[in-house]
């Protein structure tokens, strides 16, 4: 199986995903946007997006169809199956909406943009943004007090895919420090090796730099 990736968030969050469960990939730097390879990228993601992990013939695309594939691979309940399935589900659906959502607001705004030239940043997007963090990470910080992780449980692909922007929150202005049970929680991922540093020993260059704002 290959997993096809750049250094950005989703993909990012795929690598990490297939070290920590350990699954025998071969992991492919990819720029599939590129116009040399958009023909070839085309054929297994008609988005042009990464991650994809191609299994023999098929591909499959986005971050948590492939977080789900690699668990199963690895006979692992990192994505839950059964009883605690819902209440996973129900972290990641939230993420999308509210936490996810505010971080990739700002993230976009002050870092993809400037990345790869996409236009000015919108200060009334970040605002929206920094207002939709704090809301969301108030409700995140309160459902941790007490808790390790997401679900009662144990460690989950939720808690990899809540954070999966905050790997940039320096970059992004995302005031996670502030949130004092969400910065623990952040700090307990931070210590697994394959959320740290996913990207040891592979050929992985680095995101273009950004310009001055
Ligand atoms: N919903 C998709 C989003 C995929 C996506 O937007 N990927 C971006 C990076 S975050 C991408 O491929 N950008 C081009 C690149 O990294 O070369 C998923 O979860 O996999």
């Amino acid at each position: 199986m290959q997993l096809y990736f750049s250094r950005n968030y989703n993909p990012r969050l795929a690598v990490a995903v297939g070290r920590h469960l350990g699954v025998a990939l071969d992991y492919i730097f990819a720029t599939p946007v590129q116009p040399d390879q958009q023909d070839l990228f085309r054929r297994l993601n008609p988005n042009l997006r990464l991650p994809i992990l191609v299994d023999g013939g098929s591909s499959l695309w986005e971050a948590d169809a492939i977080a789900c594939r690699l668990s199963q691979v690895a006979g692992s309940g990192f994505w839950r199956e059964g009883a605690m399935a819902p209440e996973m589900i129900r972290w990641i659906s939230w993420g999308y909406w509210n936490f996810v959502d505010a971080c990739d607001k700002v993230h976009f705004e002050r870092v993809t943009k400037r990345r790869y030239a996409l236009g000015e940043t919108r200060e009334d997007r970040v605002a929206e943004g920094l207002a939709q963090f704090a809301e969301a990470a108030a409700l995140l910080d309160d459902h941790l007090r007490g808790a390790e992780w997401l679900l009662a449980d144990g460690l989950s692909y939720a808690d990899f895919r809540m954070a999966c922007v905050l790997p940039f929150a320096d970059l992004a202005g995302l005031p996670v420090d502030q949130y004092p049970q969400l910065a623990a929680w952040y700090g307990r991922l931070w210590r697994i090796d394959a959320w740290r540093d996913p990207f040891a020993g592979l050929e992985a260059p680095d995101l273009p730099p950004l310009a001055p704002a």
